[in-house]
Parts: C-alpha cells; sequence; structure tokens
C-alpha cells in the first residue's frame, strides 16, 4: 500500500493518520502499536527526514520504544501514546522494548530508512 499521497495529505489537513496494518509511509507521521510481547507493525519503512513516531501502548503492561543505535526512547505507559522524533538518515535501525525481557519475548522491529 502507497501511503505517500494520503500521508501528505493528511499532514496538509493537520489530520491523525491513522495507518493501521500499513508500515509504509515516506514523510511525517508513522504509528506504532506496543501490545504484549510484539510492535505492530515490525518493520517500518521510510525515507530519510524528519519524523514523527507515535507509539500507542494497547497492552496492559509499560512498555518502551528504543532506537538504541540514535539514543532515543520513550516509555509509555497502559493505554497511553507517546511521539518521538527523529531526524532519520538511511540506514537500518532496530527498535526494541527495553522493559525486562520484552525484547527477548518478541518485542522488537526494524525501521528501514531509504535514501530520498
Ligand atoms: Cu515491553
Amino acid at each position: 500500500m502507497r501511503l505517500k499521497t494520503l500521508v501528505l495529505a493528511s499532514l496538509s489537513a493537520g489530520l491523525l493518520l491513522t495507518s493501521g496494518c500499513a508500515g509504509t509511509a515516506s514523510a511525517g507521521e508513522v504509528e506504532v502499536s506496543a501490545k504484549e510481547m510484539r510492535f505492530t507493525p515490525s518493520t517500518l519503512r521510510v525515507g530519510a527526514g524528519r519524523h514523527t513516531i507515535t507509539v500507542h501502548n494497547k497492552g496492559t503492561l509499560t512498555h518502551t520504544f528504543s532506537l538504541n543505535e540514535l539514543g532515543r526512547e520513550v516509555t509509555i505507559h497502559p493505554g497511553k501514546t507517546r511521539t518521538l522524533s527523529v531526524d532519520l538518515q538511511p540506514g537500518t535501525y532496530r527498535y526494541v522494548c527495553r522493559i525486562l525481557d520484552h525484547e527477548g519475548l518478541g518485542m522488537h522491529g526494524v525501521l528501514r530508512v531509504s535514501a530520498k
């Protein structure tokens, strides 16, 4: 599913993008859900540049969304939403939950950033 047009339209309209099952976006908003014990989607694809990653905790435990290589992290309590603004260079970055052994239990994903 190509989201570029939708993302741009959503941004210009000031609407919240609800990407649902899609894990691809070219600019702006990226949405991730955290729930025991996985992130959805577990692969995110974006173009290089500045992005706001919105993380929804739909579970019953506290989780983190941690981009260890970038030294960036948010902690999200159950039922809450946190956002993280990141300036992304092309590359592949792993995101994990750093609570206890959540990563080992499946809370990890990959953020793939392509050159524009
Ligand atoms: Cu967790």
